[in-house]
């Protein structure tokens, strides 16, 4: 089936912010007083930052040590840290053939939307120059239900009057591709087939993507 709407996820699909998400928590829990590695982080990927942060404390055995304010004040912290880091992207960041695709996918006039659950995601668009390519953009300051509840897909299907078995979803999260398919769309993960199990297919990643085949 052709469709008419490509709905990208952003982080670990069209940039690569994890690594910055990264930097970001751990110095939170170097001075917290615990080690937070690269294989923890594997489970923040796609999660909200107040959940990335529940899940940071699991980690670290501290769940219960602090209030609602307090955690609202470490996600604040952790937050600031990441915007330091994100300020200075630039388009060399984008990850490979992204930037080919969103323009192929322009140029066939298919509705591009964004689809992410961070609250920086407009913030990182600009800074790595494609904003402009994006018809609608939808992120974490939109939707009050995380991934995998699929508001934050079908709120952009919906401002684009797309039907949902119509849009194609890019993901590279287990949350993200579950909700696709929850509401019918056609879901692509980006990443290592095993790790994604609810894609109707797997790519490696954007380079050289076959568009003819979807759109
Ligand atoms: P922020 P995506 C997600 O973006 C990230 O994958 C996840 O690691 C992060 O915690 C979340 O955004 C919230 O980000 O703290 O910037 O609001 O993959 O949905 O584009
Ligand atoms: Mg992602």
């Amino acid at each position: 089936m052709k469709h008419s709407c490509a709905i990208f996820d952003l982080d670990g699909v069209l940039v690569d912010t994890a690594k910055y998400h990264y930097l970001a928590w751990k110095e939170l829990a170097d001075r917290l007083g615990f080690n937070f590695t690269l294989h923890d982080n594997e489970r923040l990927k796609g999660v909200s930052r107040m959940s990335s942060l529940d899940i940071l404390l699991e980690v670290g055995q501290m769940k219960d040590r602090f209030t609602q304010v307090e955690k609202e004040n470490l996600a604040a912290e952790k937050n600031q840290r990441y915007v330091e880091w994100i300020s200075k992207l630039d388009e060399s960041e984008l990850l490979e053939g992204a930037l080919s695709l969103l323009e192929a996918l322009k140029k066939k006039e298919v509705k591009i939307a964004l689809g992410s659950a961070s609250k920086n995601a407009q913030l990182i668009l600009e800074n790595v120059g494609i904003a402009h390519l994006f018809d609608v953009v939808v992120d974490g300051n939109a939707v009050s239900k995380a991934k995998p509840d699929p508001e934050v897909f079908t709120l952009g299907a919906d401002k684009l009057q797309v039907p949902y078995e119509r849009c194609v979803v890019f993901e590279d999260s287990q949350a993200g591709l579950e909700a696709a398919k929850a509401v019918g769309m056609f879901a692509i993960g980006v990443g290592q087939k095993h790790a994604l199990p609810h894609a109707d297919i797997v790519y490696p990643s954007l380079k050289n993507f076959p568009v003819e085949l979807y759109f």
